[in-house]
């Protein structure tokens, strides 16, 4: 592997128009690979921190020049150190960090070196990101597709963040992702017969000020009945409830009611066996252990447990929820724990112990599209990346597209993505 010879750092605008990072690293025989980070509004209290510079003054305190002034010292650091391996640089991130959250140098700094680092070796070895890993069998992954949101994304009161299409029953990704832009049409063309707005939200979906959740869940379905496919064996839910964020001294504030996690429980109970539930995301909060475990054991035989706020990529806490049995899948977010080893290390974590995984863009995202390379190279079956609308969204989409057929014998997941389909 060649030697880096410079990284360069600047400040781009996410989809949201807060700043983020994005660098060019160049490697000494000058081939330059660019990644930029993205950036979570729901953010779980465990994450690795994402260094800002508080200086009011400048993009209302969202300014990365701290992050700047650190990558060019890391660049200075970095040149001529010979590394092999993507671990290698890695591990030298974490070390030169030195803390258990990043907060010296910033998870969104360490992830901007390492993912240019991992996007060079790929263009280095002349290979796509995807194929730069271990891993060479390729699948696509099924796409949970927020096509309604809520929490904090919109401003339509819904208590559940991100209400999802999962289009598993296809034999190709192409027809799956068809199915579900189809479908998206249809919701809005619903959403215009009833009255209601269309405008999206920030991950792409519609954000209509409806009256409670339920309402939203059925909704999708008529959307997916409209379109013409079928709930029972083509088109699954998902939701990513996002608890944390009203969880409120120990307990939960769901539509006007204060609840329990047993409750809660309840709810999540009756909605699965009344609608077509594939996945349910952070359905309790990131410190509720005892409620997390209860729900494993009353529903994870039927539905996949998405853990993100409750693992945040990290492995101590992915260890933690193997130990008590909470959870049945990882939700994989680079910018969660700042490199792409520990990352991988946590997928690959995941996927011995049993565990589904599923790769993640966060709300404030950017035209990086690593993340749907790395959901084929991690094995990692599923992902998850926003409505089929906005341009920071579709890019993912449209690279897996091009990932299809470039493959010559393409997989498609499909119901293999989900242990219990
Ligand atoms: C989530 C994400 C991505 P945010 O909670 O899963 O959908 O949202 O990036 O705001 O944390
Ligand atoms: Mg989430």
């Amino acid at each position: 592997m060649s030697m880096i010879s410079n990284i360069k750092g600047r400040e781009i605008l996410d989809s949201r128009g807060l700043p983020a990072l994005e660098v060019d690293l160049t490697l000494d025989n000058k081939v330059t690979a660019r990644a930029a980070v993205p950036s979570g509004a729901s953010t779980g209290s465990h994450e690795a921190l994402e260094l800002r510079d508080q200086d009011a003054y400048r993009f209302h305190g969202k300014g990365l020049l701290r992050s700047l002034s650190h990558i060019s010292d890391l660049s200075d650091k970095l040149k001529n150190v010979s590394l092999k391996t993507q671990s290698d640089i890695d591990y030298l991130l974490k070390e030169w960090d030195g803390t258990h959250n990043k907060s010296s140098l910033g998870a969104n700094t360490l992830l901007a070196v390492s993912l240019a680092y991992a996007k060079a070796r790929a263009l280095n070895k002349n290979q796509e990101l995807f194929e730069s890993f271990d891993n060479k069998e390729y699948v696509l992954p099924v796409p949970l597709i927020n096509i309604l949101n809520g929490g904090v994304h919109a401003d339509n009161g819904l208590s559940v963040q991100e209400f999802m299409i999962v289009p598993y029953g296809f034999s190709s990704f192409r027809e799956a992702l068809q199915a579900a832009a189809e479908t998206f049409y249809c919701l809005k063309e619903l959403l215009k017969e009833k009255g209601f707005s269309t405008a999206v939200g920030d991950e792409g979906g519609v954000a209509p000020s409806l009256s409670d959740n339920e309402s939203a869940i059925k909704l999708l379905l008529q959307a997916i009945e409209k379109a013409g496919y079928s709930y029972e064996n083509q088109i699954g839910l998902a939701l990513d409830v996002a608890a944390s964020e009203f969880f409120q001294d120990g307990k939960y504030h769901w539509e006007k009611e204060v609840l329990t996690a047993d409750d809660l429980i309840g709810i999540y109970k009756g909605w699965s066996s009344r609608y077509p539930f594939v996945s349910i995301e952070d359905g309790l909060a990131e410190e509720d252990w005892t409620g997390w475990v209860r729900l494993t054991e009353i529903l994870g035989k039927e539905v996949q447990l998405v853990g993100d706020d409750l693992f945040v990529t990290h492995i101590d806490r992915l260890k933690t929820g193997i130990e008590k049995k909470a959870a049945n899948c990882l939700l994989a977010k680079i910018n969660q724990v700042g490199t792409v080893t520990e990352a991988h290390e946590a997928v690959k974590l995941a996927h011995k112990e049993g565990y589904a995984c599923c790769v993640s863009h966060r709300s404030g995202e950017t035209e990086d599209v690593s993340i749907a390379d790395l959901a084929i190279a991690w094995g990692a079956k599923q992902i998850k990346t926003g409505s089929v609308c906005r341009g920071e969204r579709v890019m993912k989409y449209n690279r897996l597209l091009r990932i299809e057929e470039k493959l010559k014998q393409p997989e498609y997941a499909g119901k293999k993505a989900f242990s219990f389909l």
